[in-house]
């Protein structure tokens, strides 16, 4: 739930902002007030962002904002006037500040919190060989409800990479020491795509022939120094975006729903390539058994809490860089990347061996295994015809051979 206190004193801007953000964001409160002295007895640490009016009816000037500001709240300033003096005083200190012109404004502020609403505990990987400039961006990035990652070059960026899997963003310098930010790139590209990973290149190079390598090589998009925060935030905010789009999508085209493992779009779109980079690998095939006659005889309801439990059994019992997907209705395929079959039957031992009941249902299943075959079709394949085996010798079986 996004906690959002608004102070402003127009009754037009107030429902306004409240229909806007509210339509586009499911889970959020707002609490309204009009003045400076309601302000001040108001406990401010429930909310996660203020928007604010730049001048109150009980207010001289901005003092509201400073009181804001000491208790560490995250604001967004509306303001009418066009004023450069406000942007000089507050763009380090606030998360925004909006002219109040037309429509228009409605629509920045609800993007605007929309997108901090989404940040919240999302990584951003800063990599500059500059303390003072990825101290800058930090402050920047934290003001808009990101985490923020650092490194003071690509070596670091990329050992940092390798322990983390959850960054959502690089932004990074290009001259640094060590490794600079086109090797870094090109690296980069070489395992993630544009949406896998998207990276913002910022460049303090005078030749614009240059700096146009940064996209050449990779990046998503550029900036130039020195930084200005609201191209950066809004820049930052368009790359967020996207990834959180076509990650969303990627999501719901490539779970199963009802047990979260990956469906079979998945054999395609990212196991089929994965095949061909590991030397060695496994696959499992696992069925229940006589799953139709749980169905048959307690519903189809508990049958798919069987299969619940299943999947999230089996996922309990592999590592990280496995693939658990549902292949069939009862049946699971797992993708064992740097394993034997003679490993991968340890593994599956122990998942049988460690089955319980579901609702006092006891189930079994069988299992075949292979690491023979050049293509992924041919050791499914040879699973399969296994796990077929394990059927035909009486169920509740792991054969491998
Ligand atoms: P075997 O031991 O030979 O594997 O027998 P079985 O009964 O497990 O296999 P069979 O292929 O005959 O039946 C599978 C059943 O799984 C039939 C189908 O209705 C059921 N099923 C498939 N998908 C789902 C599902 O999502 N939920 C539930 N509850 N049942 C499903
Ligand atoms: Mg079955
Ligand atoms: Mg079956």
């Amino acid at each position: 739930m996004l906690k959002i206190l608004l102070i402003e004193d127009n009754k037009t801007y107030q429902k306004a902002i409240e229909k806007f953000i509210s339509k586009d964001i499911i889970f959020v409160k707002f609490e309204i007030i009009e003045t400076y002295k309601e302000l001040k007895n108001i406990d401010i640490s429930e909310f996660d962002i203020a928007i604010c009016e730049y001048i109150l009816p009980d207010t001289k000037k901005d003092e509201h904002i400073e009181y804001l500001l000491n208790q560490n709240i995250n604001i967004i300033v509306l303001t009418k006037y066009h004023d450069k003096s406000i942007r000089e005083k507050y763009i380090d200190l606030v998360l925004d500040y909006i002219y109040k012109d037309d429509v228009n404004t409605f629509r920045y502020l609800t993007q605007l919190v929309k997108r901090y609403n989404k940040n919240k505990k999302k990584n951003v990987l800063i990599v500059d060989d500059s303390k003072i400039i990825r101290d800058k961006i930090s402050q920047y990035l934290r003001l808009f409800n990101l985490e923020v990652l650092e490194a003071e070059n690509g070596k670091e960026a990329k050992a940092l990479l390798e322990l983390s899997d959850n960054v959502s963003l690089i932004i990074t310098d290009i001259i640094m020491p060590v490794m600079n930010g086109f090797d870094l790139i090109k690296s980069i590209r070489k395992e993630k795509s544009f949406e896998e990973l998207p990276i913002l290149g910022i460049s303090g190079l005078n030749d614009n022939i240059e700096t146009i390598k940064i996209l050449k090589y990779g990046a998503n998009d550029l900036i130039k120094k020195p930084v200005l925060k609201e191209e950066l935030l809004i820049r930052v905010g368009n790359l967020l975006n996207l990834y959180d789009f076509i990650n969303q999508y990627k999501q719901k085209s490539e779970i199963d729903s009802l047990t979260k493992a990956h469906n079979r779009n998945i054999l395609e779109s990212k196991i089929d390539s994965l095949f061909h980079i590991y030397d060695k690998k496994t696959i499992a095939m696992l069925d229940i058994d006589y799953f139709k006659k749980i169905n048959d005889t307690y519903g189809h309801q508990i049958g798919d809490e069987v299969l619940k439990y299943f999947a999230k059994h089996i996922k309990e019992n592999i590592r990280k860089n496995d693939f658990l997907v549902r292949y069939g209705g009862e049946e699971f395929l797992i993708f064992m990347p740097n394993t034997t079959k003679e490993e991968a039957y340890v593994v599956l031992h122990k998942i049988k061996n460690t089955l319980k009941s579901v609702d006092g249902i006891k189930f079994t299943f069988s299992s075949g295994i292979a690491d023979e075959g050049d293509t992924l079709a041919e050791m499914i394949k040879i699973a399969d015809e296994r796990l077929y085996t394990a059927k035909k010798e009486g169920r509740n079986k792991i054969v491998f051979k």
